[in-house]
């Protein structure tokens, strides 16, 4: 059985379920945080981070890794381009949104707006906020919109591109950060229609479901 070890509102595990609901494959959702010591979990992530994943032929970590493992297990429909200079491009993006783009949302402004206060009780650092703000993300956020080509970022259809940029927004709309649509017109309605898609809808619904639970504890 495929075994995802992650948490519902992790950005890198929601790119591997995903995945799996794309590709219409079974699996089994365990809900573990990083560095959580279950050792059936710490078999698939050797350094504690989440996503983990295992079926009966690997135990691997990093959700860049799993998916591409799971695209070659369940090949239709493909997430990387055929064409080799759109799967660079898509593989690049898939690197620049899990790496730079989260450092400035999900390390950035996430953190500051919500992990600080109500997980680690700190206070928020609004110096690096308003710098990563109105500074850091503005630039990062041209540069999107350049890169958005109708409904998809490369090739005329959904990539891991999509999957890996699109995720990063939604923590950051979790902090209740938002694209202002006046500024970058395409980059927004480019993120409003993935995430009204059936693909994102469904998976956000249980993201939602998830959040309003524990919320009300
Ligand atoms: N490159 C990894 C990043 C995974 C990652 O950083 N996950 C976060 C949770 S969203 C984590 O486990 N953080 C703990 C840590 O960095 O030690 C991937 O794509 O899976």
């Amino acid at each position: 059985m495929n075994t995802v070890y992650g948490n519902i509102i992790s950005p890198y595990a929601r790119k591997v379920y995903l995945t799996l609901e794309l590709k219409g494959a079974p699996f089994e959702a365990r809900d573990v945080l990083p560095h959580d010591t279950e050792p059936a979990f710490r078999t698939t992530s050797w350094l504690g981070k989440i996503p983990g994943f295992e079926d009966e032929e690997v135990r691997i970590s990093d959700s860049s890794v799993i998916c591409d493992y799971l695209d070659h297990k369940y090949p239709t429909p493909s997430i990387y381009p055929d064409d080799a200079a759109e799967r660079a491009q898509a593989l690049w993006l898939e690197e620049y949104a899990d790496t730079h783009l989260q450092d400035l949302l999900l390390r950035g402004v996430v953190m500051e707006r919500v992990i600080k206060p109500t997980v680690r009780k700190e206070p928020t650092d609004e110096a690096r906020l308003a710098r990563i703000q109105s500074r850091d993300l503005p630039p990062e956020l041209d540069y999107l919109e350049a890169r958005v080509d109708g409904p998809f970022l490369v090739g005329g259809q959904l990539s891991i591109a999509d999957l890996a940029v699109v995720t990063a927004f939604v923590n950051a709309r979790y902090a209740s950060y938002e694209v202002d649509a006046s500024r970058w017109p395409a980059l927004a309605g480019y993120l409003m229609r993935q995430l009204a898609s059936p693909l994102f809808e469904q998976r956000l619904a249980l993201e939602t479901a998830y959040l309003e639970s524990v919320t009300q504890r």
